[in-house]
């Protein structure tokens, strides 16, 4: 799979300093997406307190990740972050029905962020293989995503542990970007 992915990211190449962050709630998916990926050494920094920042890098392309939700005081600190982003990929637990509200506004709170205004976005419905799973249907329902103006958007369900989907999703992420 991790040969799959990198020459799916082939074609950025050239493209300087491609961004792409992936964000969501606690507990979402993010890290172990991260891994399965096999992109390359996932280093951690901790900018401050409370703010745990996951990277890796492949070629010109780098991976930001971090968990949102509850931090407004920290929010000006992800800033720092948004920079050349191209790309902004949202994990959702779908079986997670209790936060749903939660997801969907932290998405819709990054997407106001002036410098992620022309980042094409990709949601990822994680956790499919659960049988409580809300679809990506559901989802896109909940997160508003048909609301969205001006924005390239995407969904994909998913299964991290699996890596079911990873592939479909990016594909189209990495499309978007190298247009
Ligand atoms: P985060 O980085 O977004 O906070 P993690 O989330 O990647 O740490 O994942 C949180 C938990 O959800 C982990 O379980 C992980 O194994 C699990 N998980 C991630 N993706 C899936 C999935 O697609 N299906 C299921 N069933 N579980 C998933 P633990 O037990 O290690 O906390
Ligand atoms: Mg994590």
């Amino acid at each position: 799979m991790g040969l799959t992915i990198s020459s799916l990211f082939n074609r950025l190449f050239g493209k300087q300093n491609v961004r792409i962050l992936m964000v969501g709630l606690d507990a979402a998916g993010k890290t172990t997406i991260l891994y399965k990926l096999k992109l390359g050494e996932v280093v951690t920094t901790i900018p401050t307190i409370g703010f745990n920042v996951e990277s890796v890098e492949y070629k010109n392309i780098s991976f930001t990740v971090w968990d949102v939700g509850g931090q407004d005081k920290i929010r000006p600190l992800w800033r720092h972050y948004f920079q050349n982003t191209q790309g902004l990929i949202f994990v959702v637990d779908s079986n997670d029905r209790e936060r749903i509200n939660e997801a969907q506004d932290e998405l819709h709170k990054m997407l106001n962020e002036d410098e992620l205004r022309d980042a094409v976005l990709l949601v990822f419905a994680n956790k499919q293989d659960l049988p409580n799973a809300m679809s990506a249907a559901d989802i896109t329902t909940a997160l508003a995503l048909q609301n969205l103006r001006n924005k390239k958007w995407f969904i994909q369900g998913t299964v991290a542990t699996e890596g079911t989907g990873l592939y479909e999703g990016l594909d189209w992420l990495s499309e978007q970007i190298a247009k």
